[in-house]
């Protein structure tokens, strides 16, 4: 069942949050709605990949508290490659403290080398935008946008249905700061946000450890998500290349076939 959604760049112009403007811009222009979850430890090996992803993704997810010698040095490596490919570059800390610990955590750990992070909703809107809106404001700092939690991919979590719709008022009320949210289904009708989806292999359905895979087209064509996030599925296999050109091509079919022609 397709349903007909607004084209990217007609999404553009209803996109308050700076980085969902410059993320909806590129996906068109790069024909991608792929974003690579890269969880190496070795700090070199993720920069090699990316290196090699980077015209086929839209941004680069990383952990930066799972990387050997995380430092200056290897974020500086990264937003260079991030400028010459073009993607966002996308630090999954999943925050979620009051709002003066969560500002404090943001500066230290994130606001001068990722482009968007991850954020629990759970503290609430104040504690939110209390931390997030000077930085984002802030010209001198490369963080320009948050991504919240609605729901997450993981058999059993605690993600229930009030706590889905109360971050989604929070993202709705506060578009100037929330690009979208990692969700595993659409949950707003607001078309400047953006729903991004982990949860996706084509080939197998579980990792054992509670990771619950689905297809690209079951994410995009029937659970209405923007953004595929993969990464198991392309980093760990022989040849990511190949697998890369696979499930960027397989995305960009399945929201291509639900826009405008
Ligand atoms: N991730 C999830 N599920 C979630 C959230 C984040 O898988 O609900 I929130 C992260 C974890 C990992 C990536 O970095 O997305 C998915 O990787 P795999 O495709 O390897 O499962």
């Amino acid at each position: 069942k397709i349903r007909v959604r607004l084209s990217l760049q007609q999404r553009e112009k209803l996109a308050t949050c700076p980085v969902s403007k410059r993320l909806f811009s590129l996906m068109h222009t790069k024909a991608t709605n792929l974003c690579l979850a890269i969880d190496y430890e070795e700090g070199e090996r993720i920069l090699e990949l990316a290196d090699k992803a980077g015209p086929f993704v839209c941004a680069v997810k990383v952990h930066a508290d799972t990387i050997d010698e995380f430092n200056e040095s290897w974020t500086s490596k990264l937003v260079a490659l991030a400028n010459k490919h073009d993607f966002l570059i996308f630090e999954d800390r999943k925050f979620a403290d009051t709002g003066n610990t969560l500002s404090m955590q943001v500066k230290r750990n994130a606001a001068s080398w990722a482009d968007i992070v991850t954020v629990y909703g759970i503290a609430g809107e104040k504690s939110i935008r209390s931390a997030f809106q000077p930085i984002i404001a802030d010209p001198s700092t490369r963080l320009k946008g948050i991504l919240l939690i609605a729901q997450l991919s993981c058999e059993g979590n605690l993600c229930d249905t009030e706590y889905t719709n109360g971050t989604r008022r929070i993202a709705e009320a506060n578009q100037d700061i929330v690009c979208g949210f990692i969700t595993q289904e659409k949950i707003s009708d607001k078309l400047g946000l953006i729903h991004w989806t982990p949860g996706v292999s084509l080939d197998e359905t579980t990792d054992g450890k509670g990771q619950q895979w689905r297809s690209v087209e079951k994410a995009i064509m029937e659970q209405q998500n923007d953004i595929v996030i993969v990464g198991r599925a392309i980093c760990n296999k022989t040849t990511p290349a190949s697998e890369l050109r696979r499930y960027r091509d397989a995305a960009w079919e399945a929201l291509s076939a639900a826009m405008p022609k």
